[in-house]
């Protein structure tokens, strides 16, 4: 035997140890399980080839660490066992081989569960009545947490019916749903204190804390999976049955519980719950099968740590550990900058991820993130990866802080981050090439610039192209271009350059609105080109100007500001005026302005222009236009085929007029 084994084998106990202690001790484990199964593993591998080398004080002839002193020790006078996993359908085919073989059957029936990831718990019962309630520990003693234990809800303090045993001790895990973990992070957030990695650790925190009123604050749960000491009464033959009458004593079983026959059965649970497992309103870390009869779980015995009648089939990790290399930003196609971690390549939840999303700026400073940190990643299902938290233990001195980038990674333009909010943004929402897309979209849709057929399918082939680099080159299109397009005939590509030309009329309002600046919907566009009346002024208003400007605030008039300053921004709008885009002027001064202080209201068509135009009118004017009618509408516009606006407005006595009224009082007032 070579002498590194023996040196490797010892490496492996003291580290396994210290892991042991950190987890079941101070809850504060440095490690993800999957790496500490990893190393549980390999022991257990060097001492199955090397027997010699095996000693008592070994980790795997144990379940857990040492009981912590400050709780009561309890000792199970039925051992707690932990259950021998298997990570891959061979493993369990092999389970149910030795099974079939020691009982010298064809098929066996199993008893599926899904595995919680809490605590395990044993119950004492004593008449009915909760009489101790204790943590597994290292399986033979564990620690008195009853005061902690009668706190939670889901447990019930005396049992229901009459025909329990005089004594029986009841085993489960206690655990904590997901909403609940959310919750209790929040809380513990907003308080200050420290947050819990995964519900695991929050149940196991919650469990064990020396005040019980604490405990009773924690949405702890709990389920009944199996029994330890029974006394005075028979119970039934087989475990599902077991389980059953235990719930009718008032006990939480899991409604997933299933009897099944067979290996092939077992295999299709598994799929099963993995699939469930996103819609499960608790953390589950895989499912356990055991031997339904109890008769045959006897005669299969167990071995030194766990029975031979179970195994719990563990689904692929979700978590694992990993260092960043590096972080960089991402531009999305609203232009928020997004913080991505580059990792040191890891397998978690059955795949190798390289990156993971930290959000935005707040998040990284909340989980203090640093580029060269060791690190737990998170993948469950089809989640982006995420990073569950630091390991500061194990942070190199040349650790580096990220900063978010002044100016956009992909266009160069201007980085705003608003007062109050959490994300990031790049303001060359004309030019940065990450935006195109949306920005283009967006110019071209109905309420905006209106280019009629300017789809999704369209732009994308557009830009994927490189045919348009930005919204002015739309209007630098030719037919010849457009033909060579997908789907695009000589009739399409005519229509499309009509829409195009036709588009060039329009209003200040529209062409504001269709530049697409942060925070600047149709309403708030059209009120800055009535305030400020040409794009010029606009373009080099003040923030104090903006502000001035009906519901621009603060927010509102920093990303106005920033977007004017952008040089790209300002080439592209000159583009698109040499294009030929124009619109009415507008007559600002108050004399021009004689319903400033009216609000009307539109309701029916009407025969002499469009809606739209009528309400464009009115704003000229001065006058604001509301959806809905209200005490404080001055003018409803009845048109034809009025809706209930035309009611409301007789029924609150508001001035109606009728188109004809309508057209005189626009004529008189505009001279
Ligand atoms: C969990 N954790 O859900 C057992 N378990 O059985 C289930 N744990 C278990 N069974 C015997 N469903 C020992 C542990």
């Amino acid at each position: 035997m070579p002498e590194n084994i023996a040196v490797r084998i010892q490496k492996l106990r003291e580290e396994i140890n210290e892991h042991n202690y950190r987890y079941y001790v101070l809850d504060d484990p440095i490690i993800s399980d999957a790496e500490y199964d990893r190393l549980m593993r390999e022991l257990e591998e060097l001492e199955k080839q090397y027997p010699e080398l095996i000693t008592p004080d070994s980790p795997t002839q144990r379940v857990g660490a040492e009981p912590s002193s400050a709780f009561p020790e309890v000792v199970h006078e039925v051992p707690m066992l932990s259950l021998a996993n298997a990570f891959s359908d061979e493993e369990v085919i092999d389970f149910d081989r030795r099974v079939r073989e020691r009982l010298k059957v064809d098929m066996v029936e199993y008893v599926a569960e899904p595995k919680l990831d809490g605590l395990a718990i044993s119950l004492m019962y004593e008449n009915g009545k909760l009489v101790t309630g204790a943590t597994r520990g290292d399986g033979s003693r564990g620690e008195e947490v009853t005061a902690n234990v009668k706190t939670i809800r889901a447990i019930p303090l005396q049992l229901r019916k009459k025909d329990y045993p005089p004594l029986i001790e009841i085993r489960g895990e206690v655990y904590m749903d997901k909403k609940g973990f959310e919750e209790l992070n929040r809380r513990q957030l907003e308080k200050g204190e420290k947050t819990f990695a995964n519900p695991r650790n929050a149940a196991a925190g919650s469990l064990r804390q020396l005040d019980p009123k604490i405990t009773a604050t924690r949405p702890l749960s709990f389920y009944c999976y199996g029994i330890g000491k029974v006394e005075g009464s028979e119970l039934p033959g087989k475990h599902y049955d077991i389980l059953m009458k235990i719930k009718s004593w008032g006990v939480p079983v899991s409604r997933e519980i299933k009897v099944i026959q067979g290996i092939d059965a077992c295999l299709e649970y598994y799929r099963k719950m993995a699939g469930k497992r996103p819609q499960l309103p608790y953390d589950i870390d895989g499912v356990v099968y055991k031997v339904n009869s109890i008769e045959q779980q006897e005669r299969l015995g167990y071995v030194s740590r766990a029975p031979r009648w179970a195994i719990a089939h563990k689904f692929p990790a979700e978590e694992a550990t990993t260092v960043i290399k590096d972080i960089d930003v991402q531009v999305g196609r609203t232009g928020a900058l997004t913080p991505v971690a580059r990792l040191e390549p890891v397998f978690v939840g059955g795949v190798t991820i390289t990156n993971a999303t930290l959000h935005n700026q707040d998040e990284i400073e909340r989980k203090d993130i640093r580029i060269g940190d060791t690190v737990i990643v998170r993948r469950a299902g089809d989640v982006i990866p995420e990073i569950v938290r630091v390991i500061p233990e194990k942070r190199p001195r040349n650790a580096r802080k990220f900063v978010m980038p002044k100016k956009c990674p992909v266009c160069g333009s201007d980085v705003l981050r608003a007062e109050g909010e959490a994300i990031a943004r790049c303001t060359g929402g004309l030019y940065c090439q990450a935006q195109l897309i949306g920005t283009i979209l967006h110019f071209a849709s109905r309420r905006a610039m209106d280019i009629e057929g300017l789809g999704e399918k369209l732009v994308e082939q557009l830009v994927d192209r490189r045919m348009v680099k930005n919204v002015a080159d739309l209007y630098y299109l030719s037919k010849h271009q457009l033909m060579s397009l997908e789907r695009m005939g000589a009739k399409s590509a005519d229509n499309l350059l009509q829409a195009l030309e036709k588009s060039k009329s329009t209003t200040l309002g529209r062409f504001i609105y269709a530049l697409g600046i942060r925070e600047v919907g149709e309403a708030t566009a059209r009120s800055l080109a009535y305030h400020f009346g040409t794009l010029e002024k606009l373009e080099n208003a003040s923030k104090e100007a903006l502000e001035e400007v009906e519901d621009v605030g603060p927010i509102v008039a920093a990303h106005i500001y920033t977007f004017f300053r952008q040089p790209q921004n300002k080439d592209i709008i000159e583009k698109l005026v040499k294009a030929g885009i124009h619109w009415p002027a507008i007559e600002v001064t108050e004399d021009k302005q004689p319903l400033k202080g009216k609000t009307f209201v539109l309701t029916g068509a009407l025969e002499s222009m469009t809606r739209d135009e009528a309400k464009e009118k009115l704003l000229a004017l001065g006058a604001k236009v509301s959806g809905s009618v209200s005490k404080k509408t001055d003018y409803v516009i009845v048109g034809a085929d009025p809706g209930s606006k035309a009611e409301k407005a007789k029924k609150l006595g508001v001035s109606m007029l009728n188109e004809k009224s309508f057209l005189r009082m626009l004529k008189e007032l505009q001279g």
